[in-house]
């Protein structure tokens, strides 16, 4: 059995990884009494899909050559990604206390030199994407069918280099492209709708040539079909998934104050979250 096989296991369910994720993120945070809670708790479906679905890796051997490329363009959201690559055995779960230390793999920013499975140093928001189609270009080249993807969020919709990015890899027909779009509507300075217009996503995009497809990012179906849509596609091109989510997805007294780019979690509250989500736990 192949190491994506027994990721793949029927025997866990997406929705218990997705679960495991949002949890393993909560208790890293916890330990610093704060983090980008809001972003894990609402990727944690389309990691699930994708780290148990999708990407083809070996959890022992993160720099295996044939691997996809996981990219986090979205650097803020790293406490997203240590939480998919340790549910994926890539990262060992006793690592979690270390979460924010100055030692730690494990830093509240992502950096790829720390930090097994994390492919680029991001969070200068818009350079992902031109990341990913060099890397897409360069697998090309050396005859290596793996598959970058990359993910994004609506905020980061609005950096002009991605968009330059976008024409690129429509320029090079880069079809082992996939960038994948957390929309949870959010931004640093407010709702994204109020910032810049991104709207409609879908034509822009498919008007620069880009396959695109938007889907519900808590229908674990849904993503899973649209990433293998994304990956089996004839298109001679890039793909985009944009995934519709929710901030806090999981924790219910969160997710109804997460109008925040940054949820704030008081001290006493990290119990009653844990408790929260322990109650959305898949059967
Ligand atoms: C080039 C650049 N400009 C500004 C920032 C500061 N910044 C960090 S996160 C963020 C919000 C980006 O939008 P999004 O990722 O959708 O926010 P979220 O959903 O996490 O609230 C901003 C402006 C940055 N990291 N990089
Ligand atoms: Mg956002």
């Amino acid at each position: 059995m192949t190491t994506s096989e027994r990721l793949r296991r029927p025997n866990v369910p997406l929705a218990l990884r997705a679960f495991n994720i949002r949890r393993h993120a909560l208790r890293m945070a916890r330990v610093q009494g704060q983090g980008y809670i809001g972003q894990a708790l609402g990727v944690a479906d389309v990691l699930a899909a994708c780290f148990f679905h999708a990407l083809n890796y070996r959890p022992e051997d993160p720099q295996w050559e044939g691997r996809d490329r996981f990219l986090l363009s979205v650097g803020h959201y790293a406490i997203a990604l240590y939480a998919a690559l340790i549910e994926a055995g890539v990262i060992p779960e006793e690592e979690i206390p270390t979460y924010g230390a100055d030692d730690s793999r494990l830093p509240m920013s992502g950096m790829c030199t720390y930090t097994p499975g994390m492919e680029i140093t991001g969070g200068s928001l818009g350079q992902g994407l031109t990341v990913a189609v060099g890397m897409a270009l360069g697998l090309r080249r050396k005859n290596n069918p793996a598959f970058v993807y990359n993910l994004m969020s609506d905020g980061e919709l609005e950096e002009g280099a991605s968009w330059e990015a976008a024409m690129a890899a429509v320029r090079y027909r880069l079809a082992n492209l996939v960038c994948l779009v957390d929309f949870n509507g959010q931004q640093a300075d407010g709702p994204s709708r109020e910032i810049l217009l991104t709207v409609p996503e879908e034509e822009k995009w498919r008007a620069f040539g880009w396959q695109v497809q938007r889907v519900d990012g808590h229908d674990l179906e849904a993503v899973v079909a649209a990433l293998e849509q994304a990956r089996g596609s004839e298109f001679a091109g890039p793909r985009m998934v944009i995934f519709d989510t929710r901030m806090c997805r999981g924790v219910d007294f969160l997710e109804r104050r997460a109008s925040a780019h940054f949820v704030r979690v008081e001290p006493e509250e990290w119990d009653l979250a844990l408790a929260a989500l322990e109650r959305s736990r898949p059967q």
